[in-house]
């Protein structure tokens, strides 16, 4: 008889690096909210993997970076938190950066090695982006930087993307998660809320269509849920922007802009919820949202 393994680990990295994308891999479907544009998650969020004889709970974490503001302090607080709380460590590295931008190696990894030095559990590199790097001969110096860097971690070349080298990472991580009974039902997938789960399908929708700087001043607050045992699940949502001059930029010319964001985020709401879904979307100015604390705690981000 095999013992069961249960444990959590948790998946670091600067921002943009693959991060939630690897999650979602591991998981072997979509929990968390993906974008090209950096610092797209802003709460840990837990993606529970049961495979039979191990359950993990994987740790998405916001990226570790460098930028000001209160609420940039709360992401930083909830990715380093998840580290205290975590059995192992994945941090994840966009190679492909590394490849294209070498100079931004030195200054992303320079605040990460002692953090992940000292933190004394088994740590592990997804060295990601593998299947974008070209051509394929910038991988070895980039690997022995990263191997000099984290000399305790074992690396692995990955996509999250393509899923290439994933399988060996997530053999490797379950090793050395500690034996334990199972903490969740086999099939929940994550410990977060529906609503939750919910308003971060429309705040990814906002990272995908706005410009520059302006998904980041919006937060996604759900206010009405109605789930009718017939018929059409029915979701309010407000989308609260720091301006008054974002508001016209989020609901675009003729309301066209906003349209598309709800038309998107209704589609992904009917499968998450199999069944129709009513979506109303508003917009409402709260100047100033990100560096109000009561706010901000409100909305989940901060203890
Ligand atoms: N080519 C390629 N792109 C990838 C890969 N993994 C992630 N990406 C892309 O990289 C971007 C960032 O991915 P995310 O998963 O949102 O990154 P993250 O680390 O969670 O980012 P933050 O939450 O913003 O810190 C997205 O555009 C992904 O599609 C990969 O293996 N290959
Ligand atoms: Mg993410």
């Amino acid at each position: 008889m095999t013992t069961h393994r249960f444990g959590h680990v948790a998946l670091m990295g600067p921002p943009n690096a693959g991060k939630s994308t690897l999650l979602n891999h591991f998981l072997g479907q979509k929990l968390a909210i993906v974008s090209p544009k950096p610092q797209t998650t802003r709460n840990a969020i837990r993606g529970i993997l049961s495979t039979g004889d191990t359950q993990i709970v994987f740790l998405d974490t916001p990226g570790v970076h460098r930028m000001a503001g209160r609420m940039n302090r709360l992401l930083l607080e909830a990715a380093w938190g998840a580290l205290s709380q975590a059995d192992a460590v994945v941090l994840i590295l966009d190679m492909q950066l590394y490849s294209k931008k070498p100079h931004l190696f030195d200054r992303e990894i320079a605040p990460l090695t002692d953090p992940i030095g000292r933190v004394g559990k088994p740590v592990f590199i997804a060295a990601n982006k593998v299947d974008a790097i070209r051509p394929k001969e910038k991988m070895l110096p980039l690997l022995l930087r990263v191997g000099q860097a984290f000399p305790q971690a074992e690396i692995f070349p990955v996509s999250a993307a393509t899923g290439e080298g994933v399988a060996d990472l997530l053999a490797a991580v379950t090793k050395v998660v500690p034996e334990g009974p199972a903490q969740y039902p086999e099939d929940q997938l994550s410990t977060a809320s529906l609503r939750f789960l919910a308003a971060e399908i429309i705040r990814e929708k906002l990272f995908l269509e706005l410009e520059q700087e302006l998904p980041y001043n919006t937060i996604v607050e759900i206010e009405q849920w109605e789930e009718p045992e017939a018929g059409a699940a029915l979701i309010n949502a407000c989308i609260h922007v720091a301006r008054s001059t974002h508001k016209g930029m989020v609901i675009g010319k003729g309301g066209q802009l906003l349209k598309k964001i709800g038309t998107a985020a209704r589609i992904e709401l009917e499968v998450m919820l199999e069944r129709p879904v009513h979506l109303e979307l508003w917009v409402k100015v709260r100047e100033d949202w990100t560096e109000d604390t009561a706010f901000l705690r409100e909305m989940g981000l901060g203890e």
